[in-house]
């Protein structure tokens, strides 16, 4: 039979605003379409420390966060096919089921596979239930996103799991498993931006910065780069931002869109916002070109914000759209970018400020993002 339990560490989030708490966790073996992986490295996106903070709708506690990773798989469960112990993947919180009867799977327009979503926002495996237990409490704890990579192990879904080369470095290809992936595809799948164009990037974190490099690879002509953190302009001008803009001081009281209007007579091609503020998102809308601008929203904004606009905005023209992940069919796709990146045609490094070791150093980690001192933080477990 099987052998006993032993616990690994997890960094847990016991409730909502509170420091996560290195502590041991049993972790269950895979159950049927699961797999159990060993996470190598994780990267802290702004998604975790903002659920952190209570400002999820979804968010549950106690839980473990965690979703921008690199990991080997240990073991795998019932009717599992297409990865072996052994295996190296990117946990990736839009799965990609590929069954026949998918539509979205089988659609080229989106990458919103909705297999399991429906478990996934509660926490919960899609049999319902979780395999993490507290070894000091005996309480269950929730999973997020359908990754919980602040775990030195985490059970993922196989349908979730994006198979990668071996050779790839896990330290810094975990970055491909949320945001640079996904400002890179809210450019070149979402909004397909054409040579030639100007570009607009609201909020000049790692996603932003993703949107900035992919903007110049596309052949933008202008990329403006918006941050109210002026010590984030020097990486956004390395990655191709050809003028940058701090809101907050501008002369007269101008908003960020009402410079970028100045600026162009008829306002950017494509306008992205990467700080998820609906106020930001609102600018962002109101600062695409007339007759054809388009806006994409990839922020994530809190519980209860709303965005709005006036309608006579769209009715002159501008669109206004969303991402998720970048529009990239997981398992298909991440292992295409994790090739590029070995074939150095990508750079993921401009992203990593500091890699750490040992899972107690995410506390640490969380710390430097909220600072606004850091893109990504890497931790090596
Ligand atoms: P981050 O915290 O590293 O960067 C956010 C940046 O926005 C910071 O540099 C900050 O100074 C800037 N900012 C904040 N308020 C601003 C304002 N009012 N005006 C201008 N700049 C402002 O975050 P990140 O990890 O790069 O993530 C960015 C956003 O994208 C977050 O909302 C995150 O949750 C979201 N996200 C969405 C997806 C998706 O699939 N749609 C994927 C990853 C991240
Ligand atoms: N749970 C939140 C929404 C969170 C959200 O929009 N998440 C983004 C990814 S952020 C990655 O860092 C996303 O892709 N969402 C699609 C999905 O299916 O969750 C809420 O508002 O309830
Ligand atoms: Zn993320």
């Amino acid at each position: 039979g099987p052998a006993a339990p032993w616990p690994d560490w997890a960094a847990i989030a016991w409730r909502a605003k509170e420091p996560l708490s290195i502590e041991e966790v049993y972790v269950a073996p895979p159950k049927a379409g699961e797999v159990r992986v060993r996470v190598i490295a994780n990267a802290l996106c702004h998604t975790d420390t903002y659920t952190l903070d209570g400002h999820d709708p979804e968010g549950l506690f106690p839980c473990i966060l965690g979703h921008e990773a690199g990991a080997v798989v240990i073991d795998v469960g019932e009717g599992v096919t297409s990865l072996v112990p052994g295996d190296h993947v990117i946990p990736c919180y839009t799965p990609e089921c590929r069954e026949p009867s998918c539509i979205f799977c089988a659609s080229p327009k989106t990458n919103l596979c909705p297999k399991i979503r429906s478990t996934q926002g509660k926490g919960l495996m899609p049999d319902g239930t979780s395999r993490f237990t507290s070894v000091r409490t005996g309480e269950k704890l929730y999973h997020f996103m359908g990754c919980s990579t602040f775990s030195e192990v985490t059970v993922l879904s196989e349908i979730s799991c994006a198979k990668i080369d071996k050779d790839a470095p896990l330290a810094q290809v975990c970055l491909l498993g949320c945001g640079v992936s996904t400002g890179w595809g809210a450019v070149w799948n979402t909004c397909k931006v054409e040579a030639g164009s100007s570009v607009a990037v609201f909020g000049l974190g790692a996603v932003g910065l993703a949107v900035v490099q992919a903007a110049k690879i596309a052949g933008a002509r202008a990329i403006y780069a918006i941050d109210t953190n002026a010590s984030k302009f020097e990486a956004a001008r390395a990655l191709g931002a050809t003028d940058c803009i701090d809101p907050s001081g501008l002369p007269d009281g101008q908003t960020a869109t009402q410079a970028l209007v100045a600026k162009t007579t008829w306002g950017v091609d494509f306008t992205f916002d990467c700080t998820g503020n609906t106020g930001v998102m609102r600018g962002a809308l109101e600062a695409a070109h007339r007759g054809w601008g388009v806006s994409c929203v990839i922020g994530v904004a809190a519980s209860g914000h709303e965005i709005a606009t006036r309608p006579f905005q769209l009715v002159t023209g501008r669109t206004w759209k969303g991402t998720a992940f970048g529009g990239w069919k997981s398992r298909t796709h991440v292992p295409q970018l994790v090739a590029r990146v070995q074939r150095g045609e990508l750079s993921v490094e401009p992203f990593i400020s500091l890699t750490l070791d040992g899972i107690e150093a995410t506390g640490e980690a969380v710390k430097a993002l909220h600072s606004g001192a850091i893109l990504r933080a890497v931790v090596r477990y």
